[in-house]
């Protein structure tokens, strides 16, 4: 078996019940065959930033996966998927969104995949619930950047 990758997934929703898809999705990540939950957030309830429609509720996983980062995007769209999630258009509201963050520390520019996610640092939704369960992960600087958005744990 290939070795262990660590790797971060953010989790989002704001259709539907957020709440229940988002610890639902917690546990269908950790279900992924190669997939071991580690570490789980807090909840986050977060306004919409470029988006639009009712708060989100996010949070972030660390996993220890024997899948590829492709593979891997494959079973996090399956997941999103079977929550029933629908693209009209980008930022769309959603009933779920599951974003590979970090892959161990593998640096990948393709079509499918941006690693690290190219957003991630503009965004408290993600940093605060990454800080809450991997503090070396980010730095106070960074978050004091996303410090104006709204956050709150749930
Ligand atoms: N996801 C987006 C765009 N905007 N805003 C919040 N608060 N939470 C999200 O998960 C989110 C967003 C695109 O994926
Ligand atoms: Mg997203
Ligand atoms: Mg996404």
């Amino acid at each position: 078996m290939r070795a262990a990758v660590t790797a971060f997934v953010a989790l989002g929703a704001n259709l539907g019940d957020p709440q229940s898809a988002v610890a639902d999705a917690m546990e269908r990540v950790g279900a992924i065959k190669g997939v071991r939950l580690v570490r789980q957030s807090a909840l986050y309830r977060t306004a919409p930033i470029d988006s639009s429609g009712p708060d989100y509720i996010n949070a972030v996983v660390e996993i220890e996966t024997a899948l590829t980062a492709p593979a891997l995007l494959i079973e996090l769209q399956r997941i999103e998927h079977e929550a029933g999630r629908l693209r009209p258009y980008r930022n769309a509201p959603r009933s779920l969104d599951l974003d590979l963050l970090l892959y161990g520390d593998a640096r990948i520019s393709s079509e499918a995949l941006t690693v690290p996610h190219p957003r991630m640092l503009e965004r408290a939704f993600v940093l605060v619930p990454l800080a809450g369960i991997a503090p070396q992960r980010v730095t106070v600087a960074q978050l004091a950047a996303v410090r104006d958005q709204l956050i709150e744990a749930v």
